[in-house]
């Protein structure tokens, strides 16, 4: 096969076309493109969100904490919807100048406090109710640890091995080979880290499984990028094991669910103001 040369210019232009499956929307520029106005809703927790899973990771916490019983986790999760590029309008941008879900507005105290990237979210809610988070320091940096490690590997997943496996216009065997060698690194390093212990910083349920199940259990039972056989997801035993379980909780079930808006309709929830909204289907 030829080799496909890029040499490349003196000063790098921007392609609209060559985006793949987001060229539509991404842009090398930041701010917003247009006016608009969030909606608020009745609960001091306001999200802003789609059902990715990066949205994910937050539902599932919020319905983790409001199935014991913390009644001041209830929310509104309001859909913005990223393929039509809503993350782009002003209102959003305030909350979050990255322009990416999920962003978080807590209105329980007189100034709003605002909240974006996936992981801070996480650490934020946590600390706020005092749950889904060790008690004792060592514990607590092992979760943190592990709650990073999540938000600074995906990215070559997701960017990497899923754009350039999944997205790309074509597809070119050396940055799929870079990448798919990453996710199996990854993998790996999870099920070794999961052959000794139940959770993922120990025998705790945590933020960093809330923050990591979306990502590697997707990868590894929900047929996230259609790459089962490809990258022999099958073998990591104790990845498996853990992503099944979490999987049957049933905040899990319900996180899953808000601000999603593909797949089978029992498993859709385009926006979630209270637990009788998961009825409605
Ligand atoms: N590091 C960020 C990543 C967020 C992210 O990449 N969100 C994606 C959906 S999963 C998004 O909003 N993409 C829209 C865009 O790139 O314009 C986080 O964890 O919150």
């Amino acid at each position: 096969m030829k080799k496909e040369e890029y040499n490349p210019p003196k000063i790098w232009k921007w392609d609209s076309e060559n985006g793949g499956k987001f060229a539509s929307i991404n842009r090398p520029t930041a701010g917003k493109r247009f006016e608009s106005t969030l909606p608020i809703g009745k609960h001091p927790i306001q999200l802003y969100s789609m059902g990715t899973p990066n949205g994910a990771k937050v539902t599932i916490l919020l319905e983790e904490l409001l199935e014991i019983g913390i009644k001041e986790a209830e929310y509104d999760a309001y859909l913005i919807d990223i393929f039509k590029g809503e993350q782009f309008g002003s209102g959003f941008v305030n909350i979050n100048p990255n322009s990416k879900i999920p962003a978080l507005v807590d209105n329980s105290d007189e100034v709003p406090i605002k909240v974006f990237e996936s992981g801070a979210i996480l650490l934020y809610l946590a600390q706020k109710f005092g749950k889904f988070f060790p008690q004792n320091k060592a514990s607590q940096a092992e979760c943190t640890s592990w709650l990073f490690w999540q938000m600074g590997s995906t990215p070559y997943l997701g960017g990497g091995f899923g754009h350039f496996y999944a997205y790309a216009p074509n597809k070119q065997a050396y940055p799929i080979n870079r990448f798919a060698m990453e996710t199996k690194r990854q993998l790996d390093v999870l099920d070794k880290k999961l052959e000794k212990t139940e959770y993922i910083s120990g025998d705790e349920y945590s933020i960093a499984d809330i923050a990591i199940f979306p990502w590697y259990g997707g990868l590894a039972f929900h047929g996230l990028y259609d790459a089962k056989e490809f990258l022999e997801l099958d073998s990591y035993e104790n990845v498996i094991r853990w992503g099944k379980s979490l999987n049957t909780r049933p905040a899990v079930i319900r996180g899953k669910r808000v601000n999603k808006t593909w797949g089978p309709e029992t498993e859709q929830l385009k926006e979630r103001h209270s637990s009788a909204d998961f009825q409605k289907t």
